[in-house]
């Protein structure tokens, strides 16, 4: 995983040790307690349909004392994952590979859809909350550093002509319409470890599993795997929305959720593909604005370039809208949702 957040290692292609970020998560301790549950979890279904959970799922190492976590006298946390040997990627080479992707997120979602999602600590409470994180954008605005905000006047009215559609999933949640699930949060591709034949093997980066709806996860994909730029290019032209890797993730991610997801669900696909898309780009736009003091960044405008992506993924996927729902629409008759 090629993080923005902890620090890694790996020894000797065995072993994987992290350093997890104090600043995104004040109490490590809490997302250890989840991550313990969920491989744990992770590990009994695979191990009860002969699946090797070693390779299928992450493993932590226990420390001599028996935790499987480390707290450093600095106070920093580590800890130690058993090694999967495989590739990540930032890009889907085809988009065989990115179903495959979908798969893998869809057989995480199908394999914990029994598990009681009350157990677990919501580590970074609202991480997916669109409108707190507009909120948050809004009050970043106030305190912005005043040479950064001259500087991004079209991102932040791009963003607040859309501030109006940002609520559709916290309130179906709220209302019941939607169901709350335990959810990945960070779908990205280079948070799948592939093997040499592009088959997707695992999982990784599992701190930001908490309570959740599905929607997050697929879109969070999408942002990040259908757009045929980088997450932080900067000739702008080389951004787009692909509706061929939408399809090839939907599909896979249907078929790896094996009838865990529900119609409705399956309907919003094109909407958490806008969401998850805007909500990134908000708070890139708003670390720019106050010094880039949240994610790590190579260089000053690294945050506002990554902002911009978004923002311009948003703009095509706007003019793909109808195709992607026609591609979902016959998605749902295909699975007999
Ligand atoms: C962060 O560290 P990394 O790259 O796995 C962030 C995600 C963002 C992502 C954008 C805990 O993830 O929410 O989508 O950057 N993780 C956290 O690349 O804030
Ligand atoms: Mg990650």
């Amino acid at each position: 995983e090629i993080g923005h957040i902890n620090d890694s290692y790996a020894l000797d292609d065995a072993y994987f040790l992290q350093r997890l970020s104090s600043a995104a998560f004040p109490h490590p301790e809490q997302v250890m307690a989840n991550v313990e549950k969920v491989t744990d979890a992770l590990h009994a279904s695979l191990k009860e349909e002969g699946e090797n959970e070693f390779l299928h799922s992450l493993t932590l190492v226990p420390t001599k004392e028996g935790k499987r976590f480390y707290f450093d006298k600095k106070g920093e946390c580590w800890r130690m994952y058993l090694f999967v040997p495989g590739y990540v990627y930032n890009s889907p080479k085809n988009n065989a590979m990115f179903l495959e992707a979908g798969r893998a997120f869809g057989e995480f979602q199908n394999r914990l859809q029994h598990f009681d999602a009350s157990s677990l600590y919501e580590v970074i409470p609202h991480f997916h909350d669109t409108p707190k994180r507009y909120r948050d954008f809004l009050d970043a605005k106030k305190k912005a550093i005043p040479s950064r905000l001259v500087s991004c006047q079209n991102e932040i009215a791009f963003l607040e002509e859309r501030s109006n559609r940002l609520s559709l999933v916290v309130d179906g949640l709220k209302s019941g319409k939607l169901p709350l699930r335990i959810t990945h949060n960070d779908t990205k591709l280079n948070n799948i470890m592939f093997d040499e034949t592009d088959k997707a093997l695992c999982v990784l980066d599992l701190d930001t599993v908490m309570p959740g709806s599905s929607l997050y996860d697929f879109g969070d994909a999408i942002r990040f795997g259908a757009n045929l730029g980088k997450e932080d290019e900067t000739d702008l032209k080389n951004v787009s929305f692909s509706l061929e890797r939408f399809e090839a993730y939907a599909r896979g991610y249907l078929l790896g959720a094996s009838g865990a997801l529900t119609k409705e669900e399956a309907k919003l696909f094109p909407y958490a593909g806008f969401l998850m898309t805007i909500e990134c780009g908000m708070r890139f736009l708003a670390d720019y604005l106050v010094g880039d003091v949240y994610f790590s960044t190579a260089y000053p405008e690294h945050n506002l370039i990554r902002a911009k992506d978004q923002f311009a993924l948003i703009a095509d996927m706007e003019k793909k809208q109808k195709q992607a729902e026609d591609i979902m629409d016959k998605l749902i008759k295909e699975f007999g949702l």
